[in-house]
């Protein structure tokens, strides 16, 4: 997948009255802090009120996005680093975080903002962390996705 038909950079997003809570995965350090930089610029710059959880590995990211919602998130930022090793392992953590945060967010209704990144090798990550240097910068994109989306779910669910 290319970032190639990336929607323009959008308008700012209002997301005052919204609670987001970021799942973040702990593998690969500097590239899972460049991503939480990111959703946390959007988020801030949003006014939403938000906060950060921390998850062992992208395996975890679901079952947090199902606490998260429970609890009454109207939005969740999901964010992850697999990457790949020489084993089938990369398949099924990547198949089953993709799948689980799915699931989720069509039973609760509620949107997840996908910064799930699965990647060959670190420098894929360091491109799209949204450090200095990096070319884009997926958590802020995420983040951005999932207020976007619960707006329009909120429009939709008042009729
Ligand atoms: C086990 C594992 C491996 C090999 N690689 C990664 C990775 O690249 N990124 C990541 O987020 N998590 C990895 N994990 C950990 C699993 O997601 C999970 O935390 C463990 O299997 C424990 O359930």
């Amino acid at each position: 997948m290319s970032g190639k038909g990336a929607p323009a950079p959008a308008t700012e997003i209002d997301g005052t009255g919204l609670r987001a809570v970021v799942v973040a995965a702990s593998w690969h350090e500097q590239i899972m802090d460049g991503l939480v930089a990111g959703a946390g610029r959007v988020l801030d710059a949003s006014g939403a009120d938000w906060q950060l959880v921390r998850v062992p590995g992208s395996f975890e990211l679901a079952v947090a996005a199902q606490a998260a919602f429970a609890g009454g998130a109207d939005a969740v930022v999901a964010l992850g680093v697999i990457i790949r090793g020489g084993t089938p392992h990369f398949e099924y953590v990547s198949a089953a975080a993709t799948d689980g945060l799915t699931r989720v967010s069509l039973d609760s209704g509620r949107p997840v903002g996908f910064g799930l990144l699965t990647l060959d090798d670190e420098q894929q990550g360091l491109d799209r962390a949204g450090l200095p240097g990096s070319r884009e910068d997926k958590g802020a994109e995420a983040a951005d996705a999932a207020l976007r989306t619960a707006v329009v779910l909120r429009r939709l669910l008042r009729g």
